[in-house]
């Protein structure tokens, strides 16, 4: 995941913007991007660690058992190339990736991409210790601004890692402007690993994201507990619910909080009324079948060559080429 940590008072004139923006809508909306603070990464470690939540543990079998297929859907061969990762973050799945490609002497450089700074020192420390071998690259910053200063070095072969279903917090034109914004960037020939969650029993969609414990449900909160820390804002977190939703035909999940009274927030100067039951729209998880990729892929100008499922198939790593 891109980690969204906000220290420089840039970011912070940023974030502040982006949620008077969002909360001065007709519906109500925070970014999901903004879940992520120290407290929020922690919460998402915990809904990783929940059995409920499946997305993970499908993605590592993806990348801990079906390696091989991976690497030979890609026929790299013996092409020198860049491996980029888009929200590295801490690089459980690639790690696996990089093991096998370094012990099959395929000549590579890994540069992994997150907006935390932090992330990156721990990973390159762990990556060094783990794979001594590995030739590796940190890029500090935005995922396009850093790909594009990757693609300086223009005569390598490039091989994109967007996984752990990131893509599933854009709804689906967003998903298609984010792809087609990325073939604009590599170059032909170049090659695209997307994880995507896929449709499956709709109670256990919304079993992973309605969870038992509240943790979702807190990490939700946690937004409006960042915004009043960074932003000085006085939103009682007792007085907002979460509340959430999948549909099965769109396959959009999706969540909401829910204002239990009316009440007016202070956000830095601004006001903002909420009538009793408004709701505030804070993350979408789209689901996706095979088909719908299919499309995504070929709209945006990328060829399928790889379709790499874990063994329950619920999850799918799509290997695309420009
Ligand atoms: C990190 C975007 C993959 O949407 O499944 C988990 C974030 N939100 N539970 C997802 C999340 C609620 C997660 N991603």
């Amino acid at each position: 995941m891109q980690k969204n940590t906000v220290q420089k008072p840039k970011d912070q004139i940023v974030f502040l913007n982006d949620v008077v923006t969002g909360l001065s809508q007709l519906q109500k909306k925070l970014h999901s991007k903004y879940f992520y603070d120290e407290k929020g990464d922690r919460l998402f470690q915990k809904i990783m660690e929940m059995p409920e939540y499946y997305l993970t543990a499908c993605e590592l079998d993806i990348f801990k058992n079906k390696t091989a297929e991976l690497v030979n859907d890609l026929a790299i061969n013996q092409t020198p190339f860049d491996l980029i990762e888009l929200g590295a973050g801490d690089a459980l799945k690639s790690t696996y990736l990089l093991k096998y490609l370094t012990a099959a002497d395929i000549n590579f450089t890994y540069m992994p991409i997150d907006i935390s700074g932090n992330i990156l020192a721990v990973l390159e420390q762990n990556l060094k210790k783990e794979i001594p071998d590995l030739d590796i690259k940190l890029l500090q910053g935005d995922y396009f601004k850093m790909l594009e200063q990757a693609m300086h070095a223009p005569n390598k072969k490039k091989v994109l890692l967007f996984l752990g279903g990131n893509i599933g917090n854009m709804d689906v034109a967003e998903a298609f402007s984010f792809c087609k914004e990325l073939r604009n960037k590599v170059n032909k020939g170049d090659l695209l690993i997307t994880g995507f969650d896929l449709k499956k029993n709709p109670h256990t969609i919304l079993n992973a994201y309605n969870d038992p414990h509240g943790i979702t449900a807190s990490f939700n909160l946690n937004l409006l507990a960042r915004i009043n820390r960074e932003l000085g804002a006085d939103f009682d977190i007792s007085k907002f619910q979460h509340y959430q939703t999948y549909d099965p035909v769109s396959g959009a999940c999706k969540s909401y909080l829910v204002s239990l009274t009316e009440q007016i927030i202070h956000i830095a100067g601004h006001k903002f009324s909420f009538m009793e039951n408004e709701l505030i729209d804070m993350e979408i998880s789209q689901k996706y079948e095979l088909q719908d990729i299919d499309k995504l892929a070929s709209n945006s100008g990328f060829q399928i060559v790889g379709q790499i499922q874990d063994s329950k198939n619920w999850f799918v790593d799509s290997v695309w080429q420009a």
